[in-house]
């Protein structure tokens, strides 16, 4: 039992084993739509591999002998909104939640208890078998995030779905998309057309770009909350906003665009901070975006404003912060937005300088991502073909081995949300590049973000995430093979 990641709080192995077969039936109570649908994504993922049925039944008593039960019923509220207990004899496996989340939780430790080649997509040889014993789970923080910056290089729709069934089977519930920067505008706005088909028609070495139509963005949006992760928006405002400034000439001070760009270069693009269409433009954008978002978050960026004028830059950002509630929807901004007025219901995002302590004394709360130990873009050594290295190198160890609640002084664990692992794209062209880059570290922040400290370290940790080794391949993950990791 001692294979899973994130690493479970309370593990009691009994040694004996549960096996799951062709008669093997899935039931949930009470019969909800979120337990159905559980119970059919967890039919989905072992039906390809063991070629059996799986039914999902609603359970009426208890269920009979034998069968997988995943219930909410008179489940302890001790566990809340997303831990689980997983109980697994020889005579059947049960998964009690005090609600779905906790449910879709017990079901990704499930899959991991189970052999590596149940990932597989066509029918494997099995057999089936699950150790018997106890895991009683709950996560650390209620913020375990991925970010994937999906301006400087586009990906689609597919891709991303992609990265979120992965994000789901490393337990993580946030996925920020940086959906504009100065390399590309990937969300079509109705109230600003040019933005997308224009500003979203290239990407960083000039290849075709491309942006997500909002029936698309719906589509990433549901398929993220059957998964139970949330998607943090971000548009990335006043810096980085040269697609923007080159789709509409009047955003621009002397109302000249300027072409589109396709360099790597960040810091030279600034929104107008005294023309009465800025605010306009923005206020447009943060409605149709708030529209498409059922989560409460929207970020407006708000890092590397070295084009716009400090005093400029408050004025922006705390307008922005107003626009952003004015649409009923809470605010995050890049740490510099630490130096603004912050409303307590805003949050920063950490990933270089400790003036977040600034926006925790106005109590905003906090997101951990650190370029040192976060950063999925950065190289893992000198050796990577790919990444930047202006943070440093991120090796496994680097990645793993920190607690978010003792990085910065004056940011104690109280008054963080959670972590968050970003992917900049400025050197990745495809999800083969950004899976090379993600696996395995992003596993270290997913541990990070749900793992209470005691009890963890990176000896242990290796060792387990060597066994990832053959489920990551079993999915088709293109994950570095890092030289530290015993890889199974
Ligand atoms: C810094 S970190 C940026 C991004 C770049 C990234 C490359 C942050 C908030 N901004 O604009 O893509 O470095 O690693």
């Amino acid at each position: 039992m001692n294979t899973v990641i994130p690493k479970p709080v309370a593990v009691s192995a009994a040694g004996g084993i549960f096996t799951i077969t062709a008669a093997t039936q899935i039931y949930v109570a009470p019969e909800t739509d979120p337990l159905i649908a559980i119970g059919h994504y967890l039919a989905e993922r072992l039906r390809p591999a063991t070629g059996y049925a799986l039914p999902v039944l609603a359970a009426n008593a208890a269920p009979p002998a034998g069968q997988i039960y995943l219930t909410t019923v008179g489940s302890d509220p001790a566990l809340g909104d997303e831990g689980y207990q997983l109980t697994i004899a020889p005579d059947g496996v049960r998964i009690a939640a005090a609600g779905p989340a906790g449910l879709f939780y017990g079901v990704q430790t499930l899959r991991q208890l189970l052999p590596p080649s149940i990932e597989q997509s066509t029918k494997q040889a099995g057999p089936w078998t699950l150790p018997t014993g106890t895991i009683r789970d709950t996560p650390r923080f209620e913020w375990r995030g991925a970010m994937l910056d999906v301006a400087r290089h586009f990906f689609g729709v597919a891709d991303v779905k992609r990265y979120i069934d992965l994000l789901a089977f490393y337990k993580l519930n946030r996925l920020h998309l940086h959906l504009s920067d100065d390399q590309g505008w990937r969300i079509a706005i109705n109230a600003w057309p040019n933005l997308a088909t224009y500003g979203g028609s290239t990407e960083v070495g000039g290849g075709a770009g491309g942006y997500y139509t909002q029936e698309e963005y719906a589509d990433i949006v549901a398929y993220a909350q059957q998964r139970y992760i949330m998607i943090i928006p971000e548009i990335d405002l006043p810096g980085h906003t040269n697609a923007a400034l080159a789709s509409y000439a009047e955003l621009n001070c002397d109302d000249v665009a300027p072409p589109l760009y396709t360099g790597i270069e960040v810091g030279f693009s600034s929104l107008c901070p005294d023309k009465a269409i800025t605010y306009t433009f923005v206020d447009d954008v943060i409605r149709e975006l708030a529209a498409l978002t059922p989560g409460p978050y929207l970020h407006i960026g708000g890092d590397e404003a070295v084009a716009t004028k400090p005093d400029d830059y408050v004025r922006f950002i705390e307008r922005f912060q107003a626009i952003v509630q004015s649409h009923g929807k809470r605010m995050i901004g890049w740490e510099e937005a630490s130096r603004t007025t912050l409303l307590p219901s805003s949050v920063v995002q950490f990933w270089h300088n400790p003036l977040v302590g600034q926006a925790v004394r106005q109590g905003a709360k906090v997101i951990m991502s650190p370029a040192s130990r976060t950063y999925l873009d950065m190289k893992y050594d000198s050796s990577s073909p790919l990444g930047q290295n202006w943070a440093g190198y991120v090796d496994m160890q680097t990645s793993y081995a920190w607690d978010p609640a003792t990085l910065v002084p004056d940011v104690p664990e109280d008054d963080i949300l959670g972590v968050e692992a970003p992917i900049w794209s400025e050197t990745l062209e495809t999800m083969r590049d950004v899976e090379y880059m993600a696996f395995p570290r992003l596993l270290s922040c997913a541990e990070i973000g749900w793992s209470p400290m005691s009890g963890r370290s990176w000896d242990e940790y290796r060792l387990r995430l060597g066994t990832h080794g053959p489920r990551l391949a079993a999915l088709g993950v293109n994950f570095y093979r890092a030289e530290t990791i015993p890889w199974r």
